[in-house]
């Protein structure tokens, strides 16, 4: 099925009423809608990228001192897996502010991480830039299950926020990454200063690839003191609420992770957020770079929303039980 923007916009604009009872519909007849995944990122490679991301404070080109770290080892990497698995998480996820996955020695210490890391039993996600088909092959032979690689917004704005790569080179390496057989995550950055139909069409995007991305990571703009974009004002809360219930009704199988930007969120928005359809967020007191919720309070609000964490299995067991795709417009 292949929405046309008119479509997303009729969706996006309902009531807000009306909007979130469609989310849920469709939240409870394709997701275990008590279960909440939880993921913990680490940077495994810091800084220095060559790529000239507007709002990401580990671009060369942004005046954010960031230290800067070369590719950390397994041993090093793997002390942060254990931590996450004991914390609860089920999937970690290894980012890398690289423009390209590097050859050589580095690549074989990737590898090896990445075969330790699935060893402990966890999901193993990567973000780590463009990949040859080989390397997407690789990555997934040692056990990587997930790869991550946002589209971040429409393709009209993205000449406004990205200049060193292009839209259609990301939409290629999401399909090396498919080819490679590893689950697609992909979305975006809501509050970079586009308008609400880029948003839409970024998501237009996302639900007509096909398939529709396994994961999609809605995350609200960290402006960054040293980046482009350091005096955006925080995203709206109802618009971003309208952008998580939208991307719920247009993929109903994904997970839709409430990403970064959840230290600058109440309690109450991130409960609208779960309303909406959100069924994953990132746990642990650091992203990449910037700051996190601590998991006690993400436990606490969870224990409030009688909200668990979602075991994999489980939700897989659910995909398969869920059958046709919901109507959007019944
Ligand atoms: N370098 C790889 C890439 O760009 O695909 C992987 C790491 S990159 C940091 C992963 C994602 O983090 C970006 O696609 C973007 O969506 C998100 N991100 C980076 N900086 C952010 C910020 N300041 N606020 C919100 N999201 C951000
Ligand atoms: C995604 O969409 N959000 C995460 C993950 N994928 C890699 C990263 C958020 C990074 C926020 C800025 C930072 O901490 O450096
Ligand atoms: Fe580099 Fe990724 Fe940051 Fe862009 S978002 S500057 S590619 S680390």
């Amino acid at each position: 099925m292949q929405y046309t923007l008119e479509e997303i916009q009729n969706i996006y604009h309902l009531p807000l009423t009306t909007l979130i009872y469609r989310a849920q519909a469709v939240h409870h007849k394709f997701q275990d809608p008590s279960g909440v995944q939880l993921c913990t990122l680490k940077s495994i490679k810091t800084g220095a990228c060559p790529e000239d991301c507007k709002y990401c404070p580990q671009s060369a080109h942004s005046e954010v001192g960031i230290e800067k770290e070369a590719l950390l080892d397994t041993e090093t990497i793997l002390q942060d897996a254990v931590a996450a698995k004991k914390g609860g998480a089920t999937r970690f996820c290894m980012g890398a502010a690289w423009r390209r996955v590097p050859h050589g020695e580095q690549f074989e210490s990737l590898l090896n991480t990445v075969q330790s890391v699935s060893d402990l039993g966890m999901e193993v996600c990567c973000t780590l830039g463009s990949l040859e088909q080989e390397q997407a092959n690789a990555l997934k032979e040692a056990g990587c299950a997930v790869y991550n690689h946002n589209l971040d917004t429409s393709r009209e704005f993205y000449s406004e926020i990205i200049t060193t790569r292009t839209f259609d080179e990301r939409l290629d390496n999401i399909r090396k990454v498919r080819e490679a057989g590893m689950e697609v995550c992909s979305g975006g950055i809501i509050g970079m200063g586009e308008s609400i139909d880029d948003r839409l069409k970024m998501l237009q995007e996302l639900a007509n690839l096909d398939p529709y991305p396994d994961s999609v990571p809605i995350n609200a703009l960290i402006a960054c003191k040293g980046t482009p974009l350091e005096s955006q004002k925080f995203v709206d809360s109802f618009e971003f609420v309208r952008v998580i219930a939208t991307a719920r009704i247009l993929m109903p199988k994904t997970m839709v992770r409430l990403s970064a930007g959840r230290t600058e969120m109440n309690d109450e928005l991130q409960a609208l957020c779960y309303l909406a359809g959100a069924n994953s967020i990132f746990l642990g007191d650091k992203l990449l770079t910037t700051a996190n919720p601590d998991s006690s309070d993400d436990y606490r609000l969870l224990n409030k929303f009688g909200l668990t964490s979602l075991d994999p299995d489980q939700a897989r067991a659910i995909h398969a039980r869920s059958g046709e795709e919901a109507s959007i417009f019944a």
